[in-house]
C-alpha cells in the first residue's frame, strides 16, 4: 500500500525573473521545484520561470501549454513512501535554437530587464567545449554557425551570447549565468564558452562580459530517469494521469556558488546549500556519484543488466562500486569538516538501491565521451600521482571501449554519443592493444598527461584482454584481487 502525500499549488501567479534553457526532466525535478516552494512560501513574487527546450522535444512544450504548464513530480523515497506535488513554478514554456519557432521571443525573454537569472541543463555536450580541454570547439557545427549568424543563434552558448548582446545595446544591466549541469567548474566553463564564442564575434562585447557577468558553479542532485511507458503507468497508479510528469527520487541536492549581483530568491530557505566554493561538493558528486552510475552503466549492461537497480543488486557490481569509491575516488577528495564520506558512499548506494526508479543503463551510458574525463580520468591522474589504485576505472574504461561497439552478449543496442562515428570506425578496424591505443588517443577525452602515464596505459590494456579473453567475471574478480577488496 503507498503511502502518497499530495501539494498543491496556492501561490498567486508570479512575474518571469528566471529564463532556463534546457526543458527536460531533470529541470523539472531539480530547479523547478526548489523555485516552487519558494514561490509557494512568498505566496508568488518575481521569480518565476520561463523554460525553454533548445534542441528538441516539441511535443512537451505543445503539451505544456495545453495543461497551463502546469505538471507532476512523484518524488519516490521507495515503493511504499511518495509524494506527489503540484509545481506551477513555469509561467512560459517556448521551443527554441535550430529551427525553433520562439527563439526571438526566448531572446527577448532574456533580454528583458526583468530578468535576472539565467539557469541551463542542456547536458555536457550543449556547451561545446572540448571535455579534455575546457576549450570552445568552433569546429562545431552549432558554434560555426554562431559565429556567422549571431543574431539567430543555435546553440546555448550562442544564446547567452546574442541575448547579453542586446543588454549592453540597450544599457541594460546583465544577468547572472547559472550553470546546472555535472561539469566540473560548471560556472567557469560556461564562462568560457560564452566569452569565447563572443570574442570569435565582437571583441568589445567580450570584454563586456568579462566584466560585468557572474557564472556562479553549482553542483545538482537528484536521480531524475527519462519517462518511460511503464514510469507513466505507475503515475497513473497514483491516479496521476500527466504526460508532462516527471518521476524522481525523494533525495535533492543543490549547492550554488553564493555570486549573485543582480539578486537571487532565498533560496537558502528551502535547504539550498548557498557557498563560497561549490568546488568539493561538485567533485565528490560527479567522482563517487556520476563516476558510480558510469561504472554500473557498462561495467552493468555488459553484464546484461537492464537498470541501477539491477546492477546495484548483483553482489559483484556492489563490492565493485564500494571498492571504486573507497579505493579510488574517497582518496582524491578533499572535504570541508563535517562532511563524512563513508557515510555519503553508504547513502549513495542506498539510493541506486531505490526499487522505484527504473534508471536505464542504456540512459546513464550516452555521451560517454563527454562525461568520463570529470567522473573517472581527472581523479585518476591524481592517483597515479599519489601511487594509489586505478585498477575499477582501468576496467570501466575497458568495459566503455566494449560498449561502444555497440554489441553486448545480449544483442546490439544504440551508441549514442558525439563521438559515435569515430567508435565505430576504431571497432570497424582495429582490434586487441591496438582498438584500446585508439580509444586512449581521442584527445577530446583523454588529457595528454594521462595517457603519457605508462601505468594507465598497461592498466588499461590489461583489464581490456582479461576482459576480451577471459570474460567479465574474470576481469572483476582481477580488479578486487589488486586493491585487496
Ligand atoms: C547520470 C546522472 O545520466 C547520467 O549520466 O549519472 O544523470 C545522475 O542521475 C544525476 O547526475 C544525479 O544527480
Amino acid at each position: 500500500m503507498h503511502k502518497i502525500e499530495r501539494y498543491r499549488s496556492t501561490y498567486s501567479k508570479p512575474g518571469i525573473g528566471i529564463v532556463h534553457l534546457g526543458l527536460g526532466a531533470f529541470h523539472r525535478a531539480h530547479q523547478a521545484v526548489y523555485i516552487e516552494r519558494n514561490l509557494e512560501r512568498h505566496g508568488g513574487g518575481k521569480w518565476g520561470v520561463c523554460s525553454a527546450n533548445i534542441r528538441s522535444n516539441r511535443a512537451l512544450v505543445d503539451q505544456l501549454r495545453m495543461q497551463d504548464c502546469r505538471y507532476h513530480i512523484a518524488e519516490y523515497k521507495d515503493s511504499e513512501h511518495v509524494a506527489l506535488r503540484e509545481i506551477a513554478a513555469i509561467q512560459e514554456v517556448l521551443y527554441a535554437g535550430k529551427n525553433g519557432e520562439d527563439r526571438e521571443v526566448l531572446l527577448e525573454r532574456m533580454a528583458n530587464p526583468d530578468t535576472r537569472i539565467i539557469t541551463l541543463t542542456v547536458t555536457e555536450k550543449g556547451y561545446c567545449l572540448s571535455p579534455a580541454t575546457g576549450q570552445l570547439r568552433t569546429d562545431d557545427p552549432g558554434i560555426a554557425h554562431d559565429i556567422r549568424t549571431p543574431h539567430a543563434p543555435q546553440t546555448a552558448p550562442g544564446l547567452l551570447v546574442e541575448a547579453l548582446r542586446r543588454r549592453q545595446t540597450r544599457g541594460l544591466a546583465p544577468f547572472t549565468v547559472l550553470c546546472c549541469d555535472n561539469m566540473p567548474d560548471n560556472g567557469s566553463r560556461t564562462r568560457q564558452a560564452v566569452t569565447q564564442l563572443a570574442a570569435a564575434q565582437d571583441e568589445r562585447l567580450a570584454a563586456w562580459i568579462s566584466e560585468t557577468v557572474a557564472f556562479p558553479s553549482s553542483m545538482v542532485d537528484r536521480i531524475v530517469p527519462a519517462m518511460t511507458d511503464a514510469s507513466f503507468e505507475t503515475l497513473r497508479q497514483l491516479d496521476c494521469e500527466d504526460s508532462a510528469a516527471v518521476i524522481g527520487e525523494a533525495f535533492s541536492q543543490w549547492v550554488v556558488e553564493d555570486h549573485f549581483p543582480q539578486g537571487r530568491p532565498d533560496w537558502e530557505k528551502e535547504g539550498v546549500q548557498m557557498v563560497a566554493d561549490v568546488h568539493p561538493f561538485e567533485t565528490m558528486k560527479l567522482r563517487m556519484l556520476n563516476g558510480s552510475h558510469s561504472l554500473l552503466a557498462y561495467i552493468g549492461a555488459l553484464a546484461g543488466h537492464a537498470t541501477v537497480f539491477d546492477a546495484i543488486n548483483d553482489p559483484a557490481l556492489l563490492e565493485l562500486v564500494r571498492c571504486y569509491m573507497e579505493d579510488e575516488a574517497m582518496p582524491t577528495l578533499d572535504m570541508p569538516a563535517g562532511i563524512d564520506l563513508n557515510a555519503y558512499a553508504e547513502d549513495l548506494v542506498a539510493r541506486f538501491r531505490n526499487d522505484s526508479l527504473q534508471h536505464r543503463l542504456h540512459q546513464i551510458a550516452m555521451d560517454g565521451s563527454q562525461k568520463l574525463p570529470q567522473r573517472w580520468l581527472s581523479g585518476t591522474q591524481e592517483q597515479l600521482a599519489r601511487g594509489g589504485s586505478i585498477s575499477c576505472v582501468a576496467l570501466g574504461i575497458a568495459s566503455w571501449i566494449q560498449y561502444c561497439s555497440g554489441q553486448t552478449a545480449q544483442g546490439s543496442h544504440e551508441v549514442n554519443d558525439p563521438l559515435r562515428e569515430t567508435f565505430h570506425e576504431l571497432h570497424a578496424h582495429r582490434q586487441g592493444e591496438a582498438l584500446v591505443d585508439g580509444f586512449l588517443g581521442l584527445v577530446d577525452v583523454f588529457p595528454a598527461g594521462l595517457v603519457e602515464h605508462a601505468a594507465f596505459r598497461l592498466a588499461v590494456q590489461e583489464a581490456h584482454r582479461v576482459l576480451s579473453t577471459q570474460g567479465l567475471q574474470a576481469a572483476l574478480a582481477n580488479v578486487t584481487h589488486n586493491n585487496n577488496h
